[in-house]
């Protein structure tokens, strides 16, 4: 599936804004003809969370369906294909043409379309009315459950972030022609001086032969440096520019179908050549090591929550740029396409991981669960329903993200139940779908600190040792000198492996403006004293490949114990101001103190 694009023979029209809107509180929408007319509806911007919108904790952490509507024109002259593309819908969205459903999609972060040619007329209005549900439950990815209170029934899930809803990305109306470009796939690399281009191109419309496809290679400057014929084949470059950590040269694939000797759709591929691969405990990028800087991150700022918005990306990429940063981990989802372009854009290396986080009970029971204490894997909760919604996500992830030059490595899972064989037999097809879906990138997943080397069974599968690890924090609170030792213990252990390892978190919640002497939990010094520490086990160990400090920035998460107005644990503030320990980082990755 391709992301809506103006060319020649292509047109999008935006459909953000206000439209109208109802929380579905007494579950009547569906029954009550809400698909042709909400009753009252109060008004709600789309992109955007709707969550901190409101002034009561009932609407703001309302679950169950939620309603937008609005009008919509078909431009005159759209007689081809008309489609509806939605980048992100949180978690499950149902959409209405005119009252009739048209598409259920699952899956609150990654797009997708639905042809609604038959349905619509060219000059004519439609009433467009999607159902965004973020209820979670068993058979959602991420998973929650939905329990009992004194007070009604109340949303657990076992995830660190809060479950913000609603259409967090753009919406578009687009114009295809009937015989189109469906897809297309771009594998690179790298033979001495010459970049390699793979691509390969799915027609779809018109008659089996009926239509060709030609392909063109411009460099940044708008030269065209190669051509071919074919709907797949390989492009060779000379003396290729290659996309690279902070030289993302990129260069752009022409792809023009034909039928009856016209030109009858065309769509621009932007395409970086590179290479990367795992040996010999390296991460290679174009066949040198490389050694990660960054952070895991979140997609989350005040009152717009997940909302893309890119006033806000263009900062945080400037932090990442000002603090030394050369990758990030989409934690723990996947991001809007404006950030994955961006990443291409700035040569920021990327783990990008699809929504699977929480499947992990044993991690937060008891009292900090609500007291619910349940088997992670097992009939009675996540099974085969969510495995398969897990299969989809993983190959809507890899077909939208192929063709990044920045994405590197693919995470599969945020800190899942990992030591039992029910984990092992969940996971076990997994493994086989995203390497079916792209054998060139490698893959793993992020380990749990309960789950250590011994008892961990699905790190066999993956090509790399991701963990988040939290010494001095979680264990060793306070005690920075046992959190070195057992650090490096635990790394040592990790290393009998023989992989690389990336540390894809370690952190420690920091109330922005605490001071402490000598250094204490939750004040900035204890989080740069923190971090010295961390930082030296890493640098003991050669397999550490990577360092992702958990977070980037502030974020809000449900209420708790454990958290004080959101996970304090960034570098920076949620409005994105610098704690000392971005300054301490800095000095850290601009300063040539890594060696490796
Ligand atoms: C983790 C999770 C992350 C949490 C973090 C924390 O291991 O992967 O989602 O936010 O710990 O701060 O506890």
């Amino acid at each position: 599936m391709l992301r809506p694009q103006d060319t020649a023979r292509r047109d999008t029209r935006s459909l953000d804004g206000l439209w109208d809107f109802a929380l579905d509180t007494d579950k009547q929408g569906r029954d009550a003809g809400w698909q042709t007319a909400i009753p009252e509806p109060r008004r709600m911007a789309v992109p955007g969370s709707w969550n901190d919108v409101f002034t009561t904790t009932q609407e703001r952490e309302f679950f169950g369906d939620v309603w937008y509507q609005r009008r919509v024109k078909v431009p005159n002259g759209w007689t081809e294909q008309v489609l509806l593309y939605f980048e992100s819908v949180t978690h499950t969205a149902t959409v209405f043409v005119d009252g009739v459903e048209v598409a259920e999609h699952k899956g609150g972060y990654l797009p997708f379309e639905v042809d609604i040619t038959q349905k619509v007329s060219p000059g004519g209005w439609f009433t467009l009315t999607v159902i965004a549900n973020n209820q979670l439950s068993f058979e959602t990815i991420p998973p929650g459950l939905v329990h009992q209170t004194s007070s009604g029934p109340k949303l657990h899930y076992w995830h660190d972030f809060f479950n913000y809803s609603g259409i967090h990305r753009h919406v578009w109306l687009a114009s295809r022609p009937a015989i189109h470009v469906a897809d297309i796939t771009v594998f690179t690399s790298i033979d001495g001086d010459a970049g390699l281009i793979d691509y390969s191109v799915i027609v779809e419309g018109g008659e089996p032969g009926q239509a060709g496809v030609r392909v063109a290679l411009f460099d940044a400057a708008g030269a065209q440096v190669a051509t071919a014929q074919g709907e797949s084949g390989q492009i060779e470059v000379a003396d290729a520019r290659l996309w690279g950590v902070r030289d993302p040269h990129l260069y752009t694939l022409h792809v023009e179908v034909l039928s009856g000797g016209d030109v009858v759709d065309d769509y621009r591929q932007r395409v970086g050549i590179r290479s990367i691969e795992i040996a010999e405990g390296k991460l290679l990028l174009n066949g040198e090591p490389v050694y990660l800087t960054g952070f895991g991150m979140h997609e989350d700022h005040p009152i717009v929550g997940k909302q893309h918005n890119d006033t806000m990306m263009l900062r945080d990429f400037e932090l990442l740029e000002w603090v030394g940063a050369n990758s990030l981990r989409t934690s723990h989802y996947p991001y809007a396409s404006e950030v994955m372009d961006y990443c291409d854009e700035q040569g920021i290396l990327v783990i990008d991981e699809v929504p699977a986080v929480g499947q992990n009970f044993g991690l937060s029971s008891g009292i900090f669960g609500a007291g619910i204490a349940l088997p992670t894997f097992s009939d009675q909760t996540i099974s085969t329903p969510a495995q398969y919604l897990h299969a989809q996500m993983i190959r809507e992830l890899i077909d939208r993200d192929k063709n990044h030059p920045s994405v590197i490595i693919w995470s599969i899972a945020n800190e899942p139940e990992s030591g039992t064989e029910a984990a092992e037999a969940y996971f076990k097809p997994l493994w086989d779908v995203v390497r079916r879906a792209d054998p060139t990138r490698p893959v793993g997943f992020v380990n749990v600190m309960l789950e250590p080397h011994g008892k961990c069974r699905l790190h066999p599968y993956a090509d790399l040792v991701m963990l988040n690890r939290y010494y001095g924090w979680y264990v060793n609170t306070g005690d920075l000198v046992a959190a070195e030792i057992d650090m490096r213990e635990e790394l040592a252990r990790w290393a009998t492996e023989g992989k690389p390892i990336i540390m894809t978190e370690y952190g420690a919640d920091t109330y922005p403006g605490e001071h402490t002497l000598p250094a204490a939990p939750w004040s900035e010094d204890y989080q740069v004293a923190y971090l010295e520490a961390n930082c030296r086990a890493m640098d003991a160990t050669d397999l550490v490949v990577g360092e992702q400090m958990w977070n980037f920035a502030d974020f809000a998460t449900s209420s708790g114990i454990m958290r004080v107005g959101g996970n304090k644990k960034g570098a920076f503030t949620r409005d994105r101001q610098p704690k000392a320990a971005a300054h301490w980082l800095r000095r850290r990755w601009t300063s040539g103190m890594i060696t490796k």
